[in-house]
């Protein structure tokens, strides 16, 4: 007596099933960061800047191309040293990183963890004596997986209106609905051109998340696969029957 094993037939089934998932609803499996941007501007009043961001707790070494110590700025320090600094002439060995178009900075995180940083938001301030205070740059990310491959995360241009006396601006960046990225190793500034009067004066990045935890199976994908092994089963079970 011939013995009817559905196993096979089963498998294939399966994959057809999957095959024919439209390409859409896989792509939406991996949403595309979401960015929430805000701005702000102050005339004459500096911010309160962080501390305890990720630059200043987990990071392992930066790297920067461009001049960033224009009209005697002091500097890369600028970036992550917990200090917005004080109003008024910002040259001279001021508080201020200068930056435009030709100018990068590159930090990346320690590897405690082994897996990168959950990022929950990045803030950045800029100020001058002036019309230097606006922002302009593109950030971007590495993953602990993939740390060479750098995936884009906003653009900001903000040029701060804020004219006579001192102009200080802030952005802040957020995950819409999540992390603003996940597993980061890395966080890239290519700053940009276009801002009135040239380059600007950064204060500081604050950049904040957590250490990312161990990859974990999707449960809603287990949950689907195992639902439609189910469903072909009891398919199968129906046509024995029959
Ligand atoms: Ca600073
Ligand atoms: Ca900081």
């Amino acid at each position: 007596m011939k013995i009817h094993h559905p196993a096979p037939l089963l498998m294939l089934s399966l994959l057809a099933a999957l095959a024919a998932v439209p390409e859409e609803a896989l792509a939406a499996t991996v949403p595309a960061p979401a960015v929430n941007i805000s701005t702000a501007q102050q005339a004459n009043v500096g911010y309160a800047v962080a501390s305890d961001d990720l630059l200043q707790t987990h990071l392992a070494t930066s790297s920067f191309a461009g001049d960033f110590q224009k009209e005697g700025a002091n500097g890369t320090v600028a970036f992550n040293n917990g200090i917005y600094g004080r109003q008024g002439n910002q040259g001279n060995g001021g508080e201020s990183a200068t930056a435009d178009g030709s100018h990068t900075a590159t930090f990346t995180f320690d590897t405690v963890g082994g897996q990168g940083y959950n990022l929950s938001a990045i803030n950045t301030y800029a100020g001058w004596d002036g019309n230097r205070g606006g922002q302009a740059y593109v950030v971007s990310y590495a993953t602990a997986a993939a740390p060479t491959t750098f995936i884009e995360l906003a653009t900001v241009f903000f040029n701060a209106t804020t004219r006579g006396g001192n102009t200080n601006s802030r952005v802040g960046l957020t995950g819409s609905g999540g992390w603003l990225a996940t597993n980061v190793q890395t966080v890239r500034f290519q700053f940009s051109n276009g801002l009135d009067y040239g380059y600007a004066g950064y204060r500081e990045l604050d950049v904040f998340g957590v250490a990312a935890a161990a990859p974990v199976p999707e449960p809603s994908q287990v949950a689907m696969l195992l639902a439609g092994m189910g469903l072909l089963a009891a398919r199968a079970r129906r046509k024995r029957v029959a």
